[in-house]
């Protein structure tokens, strides 16, 4: 039997295995095989080579445009950056990734004009593998879904999740540990719901034989196999919806009855038409959020402040951050930092390396010559 086959045979057996407290362990068990089975396939895919779509990442950060074919992406694109991207009234008018420069608020977010992501791509079809790939590395996913089409959103979505892509969640709350000896022992929150026995199931099934696991918060298998399996990546992700122009008012409640059917709520959902250039501005400020970048306004001796020109960073960063990103020998040489601003107790507070920073502070950093 061929991999396929095995993969088929172990979906058919989930799909009809009822899930209570008895069948647990074993549907963990079937579920850890499927996930391994398919990384298998997924190697053996890839090892043939094909040379993938080598865009680099540049600017601040980055984000992909995914979205069915003609729902208006190289037209957002041109609308929002200073790219080229080709438009045309004709499906796959893309066959390439096409980066575009935003500039916003001082930083440049490269954003990704990716060719239409179909059904199947996960699975390797219509080129969707390469698409994948490169939305793996992105800091953001745009979904950009045509107003007519909510629906688009379910394959979007589910390609994105199939390509073990995360959205809008934090990795799973679970360490595992290899050891020596003594088998595989649990360690669980009082809220955990799975069965010691399940855990064992999954890790077992995933190769472990002498491990402790902790687990931290309520998850379920899929959430477990992804734990163990530390290849998923976790993005945040928006909703813009496209070709707003088009429709009348009263179709508008249909609309948002179609998103919170998907758990989007239409507030947070973004309406616009890339073609009439509307609602660029919301979608703008919010990637802008979603990517949770920071503008530090660095204090450079003898030049005064710099607005024109802020240190692009990401909330949480630090002063070290902060030094790290502008190059240079800092390290041995860094005494203290200034720093005024929504971050600073005081204007031109006397920080360390540690210091948080926070939107549009002003820094100055005090070096040793
Ligand atoms: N009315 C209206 N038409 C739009 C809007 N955005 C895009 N279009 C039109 O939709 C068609 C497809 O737009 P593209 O930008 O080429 O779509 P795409 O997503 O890049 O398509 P592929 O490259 O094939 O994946 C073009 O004729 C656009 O002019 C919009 O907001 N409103
Ligand atoms: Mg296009």
């Amino acid at each position: 039997m061929g991999l396929e086959e095995e993969i088929q045979e172990l979906e058919d057996e989930i799909a009809s295995t009822p899930y209570n407290k008895s069948t647990e362990a074993h549907i963990g068990r079937l579920k850890s095989k499927l996930a391994e089975k398919k990384e298998k396939l997924e190697q053996q895919a890839s090892s043939g080579g094909g040379g993938g779509y080598g865009v680099e990442k540049h600017g601040d950060a980055t984000v992909a445009l995914v979205g069915f074919p003609s729902v208006g992406k190289s037209t957002l694109l041109n609308a929002l950056t200073n790219a080229e991207s080709e438009t045309g009234a004709y499906e796959f008018t893309t066959l390439d990734v096409y980066p575009g420069m935003l500039k916003y608020k001082g930083a440049n977010i490269q954003i990704l004009d990716v060719p239409g992501l179909i059904e199947g791509a996960a699975g390797g079809r219509g080129g969707g593998k390469e698409v994948l790939s490169v939305v793996r590395t992105a800091d953001l996913i745009v979904f950009l879904i045509s107003v007519f089409e909510i629906d688009q959103y379910d394959r979007l979505s589910e390609e994105l999740y199939k390509n073990k892509i995360r959205l809008d969640q934090d990795p799973p709350w679970v360490n595992v540990r290899k050891k020596g000896k003594d088998g595989i022992s649990v360690n669980t929150a009082s809220d955990v719901e799975l069965d010691d026995e399940t855990v064992k199931a999954v890790l077992r099934e995933h190769g472990y034989v002498n491990a402790d696991v902790t687990i931290g918060e309520q998850i379920d298998i899929d959430q477990l196999i992804d734990g163990v399996m530390d290849n998923r990546v976790y993005l945040p992700s928006l909703v813009a919806v496209n070709k707003a122009d088009l429709i009348e008012p009263d179709y508008l409640p249909k609309v948002e009855d179609e998103l919170r059917e998907r758990d989007i709520d239409p507030d947070e959902a973004i309406f616009i038409s890339a073609e009439e250039e509307k609602g660029l501005d919301s979608l703008t400020e919010r990637i802008w959020e979603e990517l949770g970048l920071i503008r530090i306004y660095m204090d450079k001796p003898g030049r005064g402040v710099d607005r024109e020109e802020p240190l692009i960073l990401r909330e949480g960063d630090t002063v070290d951050d902060a030094c790290e990103k502008l190059g240079g020998s800092f390290d041995e040489r860094f005494r203290f930092a200034r720093v005024t601003g929504p971050s600073a107790k005081h204007d031109e507070q006397q920080v360390g390396r540690d210091h948080e920073l926070a939107d549009e502070d002003i820094l100055r950093i005090v070096a040793n010559r």
